[in-house]
């Protein structure tokens, strides 16, 4: 598959929280900043996502008394997983990994940052309507396909996939520059997603770049 100066790799949320020693770590999260530092030279453009919640956020199980992480509850929306207290504005787990080294990168947006609503996609809230700026973004920078890389691959990875293809763009998650969470099922039921909405699923050894 061919890179070619229209596409975007799309970084998710490589931040110390969501690696190894993070307060919602995701298995070998660390091990997915190589395989992105070896494609990103494919990439005319590369943008950034950084979860980042205000304390007490409504996502968090220390918000809701008596839920555990990773119990689901409803909010105004509907069913929300809750999750340990992580990416914390200003806090070390919210910085990205420092062995990720992108200086390239063209934009970092942030997401998650209203207390009421968490983000786990780069184009809309949980709320699935609130928008984030990154479709129109895209549109006005002549952005036509976007590349997903980050974690988690059936969270934020996949939502974001799930969106671009929701927006009209042709999206594609390159598999080994993500690790997934893995909740209750929840990698499947992202898979059985992506083969609907078209969410194509590549290995990083099949990229290369139009000359
Ligand atoms: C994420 C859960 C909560 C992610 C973010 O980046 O996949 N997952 N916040
Ligand atoms: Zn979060």
């Amino acid at each position: 598959m061919q890179v070619t100066p229209h596409d975007a790799l799309i970084v998710i949320d490589v931040q110390n929280d969501f690696c190894p020693g993070g307060a919602l770590a995701v298995a070998g999260g660390d091990e997915v900043i190589p395989v992105i530092e070896k494609i990103a030279p494919l990439f005319a453009h590369i943008f950034l996502t950084q979860d980042w919640h205000p304390a007490g956020h409504s996502s968090f199980a220390s918000t809701h008394p008596g839920k555990e992480p990773f119990e689901q509850v409803q909010l105004s929306y509907g069913p929300q997983t809750l999750w340990p207290d992580h990416c914390v504005q200003g806090s070390a787990g919210a910085e990205f990994h420092s062995s990720l080294k992108l200086p390239q990168a063209e934009l970092i947006l942030r997401k998650g940052f209203r207390p009421e609503i968490d983000s786990y996609s780069a184009f809309f809230e949980n709320d699935r309507v609130t928008a984030t700026g990154m479709a129109s973004y895209l549109k006005e920078r002549g952005i036509e396909r976007v590349f997903l890389a980050g974690l988690a691959y059936d969270f934020c990875v996949g939502f974001s996939a799930l969106d671009a293809r929701r927006l009209g763009l042709p999206a594609v998650i390159v598999r080994d520059a993500c690790r997934a969470i893995d909740l209750n099922g929840s990698v499947d039921r992202m898979e059985a997603e992506f083969a609907g909405a078209g969410v194509e699923v590549v290995d990083s050894s099949q990229l290369g770049r139009t000359a």
